[in-house]
């Protein structure tokens, strides 16, 4: 089943990681939108994004 609802998926645009999942998304031709975090800023220490994820890291989605 093709999902319809786009997978949000929370990046560093410079992260080797998030750029891992990304690719894999593209070539499984997914429904995806990117939403930054800036780590510079501390923006994973959030408690919004540690209530996403608890390890503070991303990507995650
Ligand atoms: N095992 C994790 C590692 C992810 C990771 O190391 N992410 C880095 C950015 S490339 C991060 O979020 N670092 C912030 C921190 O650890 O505080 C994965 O492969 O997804």
């Amino acid at each position: 089943m093709f999902p319809t609802t786009p997978l949000q998926l929370y990046r560093m645009p410079i992260s080797g990681h998030c750029h891992r999942v990304e690719l894999m998304l593209s070539l499984l031709g997914l429904p995806y939108v990117l939403i930054d975090v800036n780590l510079l800023r501390g923006e994973h220490q959030r408690a919004e994004f540690l209530a996403l994820n608890p390890l503070g890291q991303v990507p995650c989605w």
